[in-house]
């Protein structure tokens, strides 16, 4: 008892003089099997506590682990490691000496609103279409970016399509906090969410999304997906096979919603990296959309074949804005996505076309078995994925393929990782050297995590499970800087990200399911000299719309979390996600019960829901005292937005709580009727 009330006292007072929580904690949850660690700040020997949010009950008490330096952040911690408490519930985790952690979950599934919510963050950034506010939510918003009518650059000019040349090029996501959109960071993002499908087809099977197409024939992750590849299919050639290196405007636009960001679209100069980009996406394409739409598959390969001839007649052209711009004009400023370095690319082209179309010729276009290391994948480096995808498909490949050699190179790099999440303080394999506190080190770790999966998929072995785990802890909390960098996951999450529509809607929430970039070790004058917290790598980060080095959101950085927290829910949880979401109305990707409007209301108000799939719910309201007065719903409803009319004039004034169930979930709000 007495432990109890000083628990008490030390909750509350920290929640009175912290801004945030001490204690660092993946703030989602765990999973009941897996590895669950906090990080304690400071030398601390005393127990840590396990403490039940409901009850105030203490669950666990353990011992901190031996004090250790994160040399990125220049602290000293402690890991409390709880692993072997496996009780579903909510808790949190309290520390005498230093304070509490932010809530969290222990349950199967803890991770597939997040899943939902970072495949949705695509469908917000969809370009050449309204957000209906049954999708969408508070962030419905108009139509922006049509791209019907696109000017070919001087950059572009060809005898066939000469400079000024209209072309349409319409659909698509835009690339990040601005409206460009850019093929080279198209391909490994659009190929990541085909490899999430490819890899755990059963799991986005059962995951509908609550977009324009859902419960169509397809599943909604290759739904979204196809709105990009539909939009890279027009930025080739049709002439020659090339393709343009982006679709951009002169200059990034203001603070703007895309609609009205109406400035001159251009599509500029044919690079190589481009083509092989797409190449490689396209053949992924193909094999995956086989099964769904034959003729989309076939027309996928055959642009996919196209550009690579391309490529091989012209495999030098690099993309370098700013000798571009002293040749022609307008100027283009926008992304350069530049990289003078395509070998990798042609391995992950090669590699890809070799496993869909099963020629040998495009294995032996490249020398595979003389490659013994790649880097973790990025936008820049993506020989990876070469690796990913010829390992998937061991099974299956012709006899040329050396299958050891490739399976081989990926445990042995993910063995690299094991090693550095082994000594890290953090226990997060990110960051063995500096330089992945770079532009986007989110992503950077969830591609750490990305590439450790491949070698649990390759060995069952739980240690690269708990590995690949740890970097999405840190992601969602269980980092220096103490946020969950993900927009409306979590306790602390950011609320200025560098994102156009986010800043420029006049909602107060970012439109949700963001990954933001992350710290940055050498951040950029972006906020001006002193408005970061700390220049350690780990600190550099600031929550600030001016901080585009560290706080924009990108697709390819979106595409390695939907992949690890896919993959992480379908491996220990199981292929059917509850689709239910904590935060209804914050997230309309899952079940919503939105607040009545008007309230309070005389004598009638109108009640909107959102369900994602088709469901047998009931709408009920009671009076104050848990009275039924009304049954406005008890039937079988179809996915989507509904409204429901609702009459109080037969019933006093007071306060009215209005309940949604349906067989797994219920959601309770409260109105008030004045007569
Ligand atoms: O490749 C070098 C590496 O060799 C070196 O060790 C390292 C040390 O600084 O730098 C590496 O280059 C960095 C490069 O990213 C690759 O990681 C550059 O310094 C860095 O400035 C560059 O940042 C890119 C940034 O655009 C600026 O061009 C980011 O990767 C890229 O994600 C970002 O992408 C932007 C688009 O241009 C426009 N749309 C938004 C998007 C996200 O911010
Ligand atoms: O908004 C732009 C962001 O998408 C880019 O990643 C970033 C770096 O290229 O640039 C941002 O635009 C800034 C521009 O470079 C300089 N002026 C301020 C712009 C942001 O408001």
């Amino acid at each position: 008892m007495y432990k109890l009330i000083l628990l008490t006292i030390s909750f509350l007072l920290s929640t009175l003089l912290l801004s945030q929580e001490p204690i660092k904690v993946n703030q989602l949850g765990f999973y009941p099997d897996g590895e669950k660690i906090a990080i304690i700040p400071g030398d601390v020997s005393v127990n840590f506590y396990v403490i039940s949010v409901g009850t105030q009950d203490v669950v666990y008490t353990g011992k901190p682990g031996p004090p250790q330096t994160w040399q990125y952040s220049e602290e000293t911690v402690t890991i409390a490691d709880f692993s072997d408490f496996n009780i579903p519930g909510t808790y949190i985790v309290d520390h005498p000496e230093v304070g509490q952690s932010y809530p969290f979950e222990i349950r199967d599934y803890v991770h597939s609103d997040l899943t939902r919510g970072a495949l949705r963050a695509y469908y917000y950034n969809r370009a050449s279409i309204e957000l209906e506010e049954q999708y969408a939510g508070q962030w419905a918003r108009p139509k922006g970016h049509p791209d019907d009518e696109v000017q070919v650059h001087a950059s572009a000019s060809t005898d066939n399509r000469p400079v000024n040349t209209i072309i349409s090029a319409p659909k698509g996501w835009y690339d990040a906090g601005d409206f460009n959109k850019y093929i080279v960071n198209s391909g490994i993002s659009t190929y990541t969410l085909l490899a999430a499908y490819e890899h755990f087809p059963e799991y986005y099977e059962n995951l509908p999304l609550n977009i324009p197409e859902t419960g169509n024939h397809m599943p909604d992750i290759l739904n979204e997906a196809k709105w990009n590849l539909d939009w890279m299919l027009k930025m080739q050639d049709p002439y020659d096979g090339g393709l343009y290196h982006k679709l951009t405007t002169s200059n990034f636009s203001g603070k703007v919603m895309p609609h009205q960001a109406t400035a001159t679209r251009y599509v500029v100069m044919k690079s190589t990296a481009a083509a092989l980009n797409f190449a490689a996406v396209m053949a992924v394409a193909a094999r995956v959309y086989e099964p769904f739409d034959p003729d989309f598959a076939a027309e996928c390969l055959e642009a996919a074949e196209y550009a690579w001839k391309w490529a091989v007649d012209n495999p030098g052209i690099y993309y370098n804005q700013s000798q571009m711009n002293q040749q022609y004009s307008p100027n283009i400023n926008t992304g350069e996505y530049g990289d003078s370095n395509v070998s990798d690319e042609f391995d992950w082209a090669a590699a890809e076309l070799y496993i869909t179309t099963q020629n040998d010729d495009y294995w032996h276009a490249r020398n595979f078995s003389n490659i013994w290391y790649f880097n973790v994948p990025s936008w820049q480096n993506v020989r990876a994925l070469a690796f990913v995808s010829l390992a998937h498909h061991r099974e299956n490949l012709t006899d040329a393929a050396n299958t050891e050699h490739i399976t081989s190179r990926i445990i042995d790099r993910a063995g690299d990782l094991i090693d550095e999440y082994e000594s890290s303080a953090y226990r997060v394999s990110m960051g063995h050297v500096e330089w992945e506190f770079l532009w986007g080190s989110n992503a950077m770790a969830l591609n750490h995590s990305l590439l450790l999966l491949q070698a649990y998929r390759l060995t069952e072995e739980h240690e690269y499970l708990n590995a690949a785990q740890s970097n999405l802890d840190y992601i969602l909390g269980r980092n220096a800087t103490g946020y969950s960098f993900v927009t409306g996951y979590g306790s602390h999450t950011p609320m200025d990200p560098h994102h156009r529509q986010s800043a420029a809607d006049n909602n107060e929430d970012p439109v949700p399911g963001f990954v933001v970039g992350g710290p940055h070790a050498t951040h950029q004058q972006d906020c001006g000299s002193h408005a970061y917290p700390s220049n350690l790598p780990a600190l550099s980060y600031l929550d600030d719309w001016c901080s585009y080095s560290t706080n924009e959101v990108a697709i390819n950085w979106n595409a390695p979390l939907v992949y690890v927290s896919g993959a992480l829910e379908s491996i220990r949880s199981g292929n059917n996600p509850p689709t239910s979401v904590k935060n209804f109305s914050e997230h309309p990707g899952g079940f919503a019960l939105q607040q009545n409007y008007p309230n309070p209301f005389n004598p009638a108000t109108t009640i909107s829901y959102t369900i994602p799939v088709n469901s047998h719910i009931t709408l009920r309201v009671f009076d104050i005292l848990g009275r039924e007065v009304a049954v406005l719903i008890d039937e079988e409803k179809p996915a989507g937005y509904h409204k429901i009319h609702f009459d109080a004039s037969h019933l006093p004034s007071g306060i009215y709580m209005y309940r949604l169930e349906t067989l797994h979930n219920q959601f309770t709000r409260k109105m008030t009727f004045i007569k």
